[in-house]
This record gives structure tokens, sequence and C-alpha cells, in this order.
């Protein structure tokens, strides 16, 4: 079956006892058992419930994993997969990653034991280098939050399996219909629903996606014992949303590059990352591994003044954290989405004070362009 027809069939049988062809939101906490230990599969809505079973099912069949399990965000995604691991262990991560990643590693999760190196993944030999005797996990997000750099996946996902360390990838910024890493031997993707996947900015969920039987029962295992479920009403929003991911996503990536063009053009901006433009770094890669470059653009205004000055005369785009949505969205990551890394590592990262991220939505673009024209004409 083909990616469109998958989005919006996979997982998702007409009801059995109504024929309702869109799966219902069952809103109940327990089912009735018929006799002791007698039930159809379905005990207590935080282990199982029909409408994120369908949901988890058709997100495993795109992004050709073996199983999927939905959490109440995407951190709760990125913690339970953490929760793979044990004290002592060690996890090489993609140096520029959403700053609530960031957090959740450093502020979290070390004090239970774990141990991170961040390191730039668009080489192979610098996971490589990072590596130790206690490297169980690396992590990558691709292309990385705001940045957008991509990782060399075939090289580091050839160094994870000699060395029997899992490969996780955050998917959010492309969504699976732009890339699947499992295709490209990954082990686990993760995704925050809230993104691409709901498409709509009225949802926050995250998934997992697995692609080995032990990491899909031992995630469904720490899923029920966590607790961090997706309820059955973002489950059905999540589906409905995914039903026009394929459509949605091939006009991001339209309205995507014609954005990232008029900006390269643009003589009050000094760079723009986007890795559709022939001179991004990786775009040769990007077009090898993706089907598509996407709707996130980051761009250089020079100074916080600068960018200031876009944020506050944009009328369409909207002001906010967040992306994937139909709706442009415009933010400032030192700011907003990265405040949470050290100033010191932003600069390096290229996260300056004058760095504006974009969502690009699917609106005329000619709209969105004039939109940004106007705000840009005010520097
Ligand atoms: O917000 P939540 O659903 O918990 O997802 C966290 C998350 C995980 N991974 C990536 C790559 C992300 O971008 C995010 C959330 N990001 C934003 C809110 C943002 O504006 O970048």
């Amino acid at each position: 079956m083909a990616f469109s027809t998958k989005a919006i069939h996979a997982g998702q049988d007409p009801d059995p006892t109504t024929g309702a062809v869109i799966v219902p939101i069952y809103q109940t906490s327990t089912y009735v058992q018929e006799s002791l230990g007698n039930h159809r599969g379905f005990e207590y809505a935080r282990t199982q419930n029909p409408t994120r079973l369908a949901l988890e099912r058709n997100i495993a069949a795109l992004e050709g994993g073996i199983a999927a399990h939905c959490f109440a965000s995407g951190m709760a995604a990125i913690d339970t997969t953490l929760k793979l691991l044990k004290a002592g262990d060690h996890v090489i991560v993609s140096d520029n990653t959403y700053g609530g990643t960031y957090r959740l590693f450093e502020r979290v999760l070390r004090q239970f034991g774990l141990d991170f190196s961040y390191v730039d993944t668009t080489t192979a030999a610098n996971v490589d280098a990072a590596w130790r005797d206690e490297t169980k996990m690396v992590f990558l997000e691709t292309p990385t939050n705001p940045i957008m750099t991509i990782a060399d996946l075939e090289g580091i996902a050839t160094l994870a399996r000699q060395r029997e360390a899992r490969l996780v990838v955050d998917n959010t910024f492309l969504s699976p219909y732009l890339l699947r890493p499992i295709e490209w031997g990954a082990d686990i993707v993760i995704h925050s629903t809230t993104k691409y996947l709901n498409g709509h900015s009225d949802s926050v969920g995250g998934v997992v996606v697995t692609s080995r039987s032990d990491d899909a029962e031992r995630i469904g295992f720490l899923q029920n014992a966590v607790g961090a479920i997706l309820s059955p009403f973002d489950s059905f929003l999540i589906t409905r949303g995914i039903k026009t991911l394929a459509v949605r996503m091939r006009q991001h990536d339209e309205n995507g590059r014609r954005v990232a063009a008029f900006l390269d053009e643009h003589p009050g901006i000094l760079h723009v990352h986007y890795p559709g433009l022939p001179q991004h770094p990786q775009h040769e890669r990007a077009r090898r591994l993706f089907e598509g470059f996407g709707g996130m653009i980051a761009f250089e205004t020079g100074s916080l003044a600068a960018a200031r000055r876009v944020l506050d005369n944009v009328k369409l785009c909207a002001l906010a954290e967040s992306l994937g949505g139909v709706e442009t969205l415009i933010s400032h990551p030192a700011t907003m989405t990265h405040a949470s890394v050290p100033p010191e590592q932003r600069n390096r990262l290229g996260i300056t004070d004058g760095l504006v991220r974009i969502s690009v939505g699917i609106e005329d673009v000619e709209d969105i362009i004039a939109d940004l024209d106007n705000a840009l004409g005010a520097n």
C-alpha cells in the first residue's frame, strides 16, 4: 500500500459493533470482563484503549516499525524511551536538539545516573570519537531544531549496529512522509505528534515507534508502568490529522522551498538555514535521504533588535512556539524554544539572538511571502 493510502486506512478497520467508518472515541476508563480472566483484550484504559490502539497501529505502519506507543507529549515519549537504559549508561546526542530535550537530559535524567555527550552528528566520525564502553544509545534529531543540520544517518546506524547500541531518531521536523529513519537503520523513531502528525495545532502528544520486538515489549511495559498515556480524544484528533498528512506535507514542502528562496534573496537577511537550498552543507545528503525538504526554516537577521522588528511586524505569521501546523508560526529560538540551552552553547551552535525560526504553513504562499516582506521592510 502506498503512503497516502496507509495514512488513511492503516489500523483503522470499521468499528466492529456499529460499522462506524471512523474509529470512535472510546471515552472509558475500564472494560467489563465476561468472567474472571476472560476479556476482549481491553482491561483498563491506561493499559489499552481502542482509539489509541488504532492511532498506534497507523503510525507504526507509516514509519515501517513493528509497534508504536503514544504518550501525552513528545517529552513523555522521549523520557519513556530513555527508560530503556539504566544508571551508568552513556548516550551520544546531536549537539543541537530541541531545548526541552536538552533540559530533560541535563537537569532530570543525569540525576538518575545517565550520562550524555553532545556532538555534531553531521559526521559519523564525531560519534565514533565520543564512543565509550558504556555507550548504549545514540539520540539524533535530524534536521536539528532550529539550525537544520542533517545527521549522517547511514554512517551512525552502521556504528550503532556494530556496537549493539540503539539508534533513536526524533523525526518530528520531517514526518514519515519525508523521512522514514527505520529504512536507514534506526531502531526507534520518536515524534512530538503535536507537530506535523496532528498538523492542526490543537493537541499535544508524542509517539515511540519500535522496530525490535524486545524494545516494543519494553516500551509497552513502560507506557503502562509509568502511565504518561495519550488521551482518547487526542488519539482521535491525531488520527484525523494524519489522514491528510501526505497532502499537507506536499504543500509544506512546496511553500517551504518558495519561502526559503525568497529569504535567501532578501538583502536584509545574512543566512538562511534550509536543507533545500543548494548551499546548505548537507543539501546532497538531504536529497538522498528525504523525499522533500519540508517547511522548517531558520534565518539570521544579525541582531536581537532586527529579529524583534521582524517578529513584532508580522501580521499573518503567528508569533508562537511550536511548529508543523497548517498555519505559519514564527519564533525566536534563543528566548523561546531554546532558552534552557546555556548562552555560550547556543552561540556556538548558531542559535544567536538574531536567529528567527519559521514553520511555513499551508496558506497561499504569496500571502506568507508578502507578510514576511512587509515585516522585513521594517528593518
Ligand atoms: O512539545 P512536545 O510535544 O512535548 O514535544 C517536544 C519536542 C520533541 N522533539 C522536537 C524535535 C520538538 O521540536 C519538540 C517540541 N518543540 C517545540 C515546542 C518547538 O517549538 O520547537
